[in-house]
């Protein structure tokens, strides 16, 4: 079946979005919207995976919602809803649990970490996390799917679950009239850019994550200018100035990721960005990057701000973007139905 270009992509509501979120995915989504037909989630039943106070999550989804507008995801061109209100999600989620094998999910290096050693603990949902993944994207018939270097692993999974139901199903999908037997896509990975994965600003070997218990490792998208100067100086570096050429950052992983962010924030590359910097130290550095991730974030904040005092127009946007993505996806799952041997009325 020739699938119509279209993007799915969503983010956690479990904490303040920060600047990986936004150089790694919502940049990239903003910009797509542009080229490609855009539905953007904010995945909440994926936030409870891991225990949420619920007042705190329900400002959270609306958080994130303001966050979506405010960085310049538009509602009349891109859907935005949040994943709980639209159902096919839980129901396809629940098929692509019995179609994902057991193995395949005891490779995903993401449950491993956030599991930790206690794993009996974790819950099951955790677990199933990526079955779930695989639905929402699908769910849509999803071909594209703008997201940071972490991810790559569950998007490989949802590109196997694809293709065994479509396997598993060919006859079924074949009497549904769909010849060429693809009911699913192999959705692509969009990961590009310099900043796939920013990494924490304490610690050069982890990624910039919500849920790091160092404030000081991530910068917030609702922090003020002042705040983003200080984490930024505070910012872990090495002694040496900065290498004139891009080689020379291969064995320094804190200087790496700051010329990423700068090449990130300024559409530009590491290249220039060490063309302009290299030979320099950080102290002059990491003024023109706070300098610049100021000017970035501020009016985003500001805008956040301004559309979180009014928390009826934005669940009146999420149920709008619910109705809609339900529009595109349930027709689908009524015919994942069908095929899988449901009988519905
Ligand atoms: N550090 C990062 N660099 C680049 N991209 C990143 N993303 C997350 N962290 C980075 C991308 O942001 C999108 C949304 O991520 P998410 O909210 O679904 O969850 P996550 O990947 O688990 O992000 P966090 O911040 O680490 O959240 P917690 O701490 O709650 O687990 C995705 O496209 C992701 O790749």
């Amino acid at each position: 079946m020739p699938f119509k270009p279209r993007v799915f992509s969503g983010m956690q509501p479990t904490g303040n979005l920060h600047l990986g979120n936004y150089l790694g995915a919502l940049q990239r989504w903003v910009e797509m919207q542009n080229t490609h037909e855009c539905i953007y989630c904010i995945v909440d039943m994926h936030a409870i995976t891991v225990w949420q106070n619920p007042a705190e999550l329900r400002q959270a989804i609306r958080d994130v919602a303001a966050a979506y507008i405010a960085a310049g995801l538009d509602t009349k061109k891109s859907i935005i809803f949040n994943q709980s209100q639209v159902p096919v999600h839980a129901e396809l989620g629940w098929i692509f649990s019995c179609v994902a094998r057991l193995g395949w999910l005891d490779r995903m290096t993401q449950f491993k970490e956030k599991a930790g050693k206690d794993k009996e603990r974790a819950s099951v949902g955790l677990y199933a996390y990526p079955a779930l993944m695989a639905a929402d994207i699908l769910a849509y018939q999803a071909t594209h799917v703008p997201v940071g270097e972490d991810q790559k692993q569950h998007l490989e999974l949802t590109r196997d679950i694809a293709q065994k139901f479509n396997n598993d199903y060919a006859d079924g999908i074949r009497a549904a009239g769909i010849a060429d037997g693809l009911f699913f896509p192999m959705p692509e990975p969009v990961i590009q850019g310099p900043a796939t994965r920013v990494m924490s600003l304490r610690d050069g070997s982890k990624k910039m994550s919500k849920s790091d218990a160092s404030d000081n490792s991530r910068i917030n998208m609702i922090d003020d200018a002042d705040t983003i100067g200080k984490k930024i100086q505070k910012a872990k570096t090495d002694p040496e100035p900065l290498p004139s050429e891009e080689a020379g950052l291969d064995p320094r992983p804190e200087a790496d990721n700051l010329v990423g962010i700068y090449a990130a924030m300024a559409d530009t590359t590491k290249a220039d960005v060490l063309a302009q910097f290299g030979g320099g130290q950080f102290s002059t550095f990491k003024k023109a990057l706070a300098e610049l991730a100021v000017a970035k974030i501020s009016p985003i904040t500001s805008e956040m701000r301004r559309l979180t005092a009014d928390p009826a127009e934005i669940d009146r946007i999420l149920a709008d973007g619910s109705r809609r993505a339900a529009a595109i996806s349930q027709p689908i799952m009524d015919q994942v139905k069908d095929i899988v041997g449901f009988i519905r009325s």
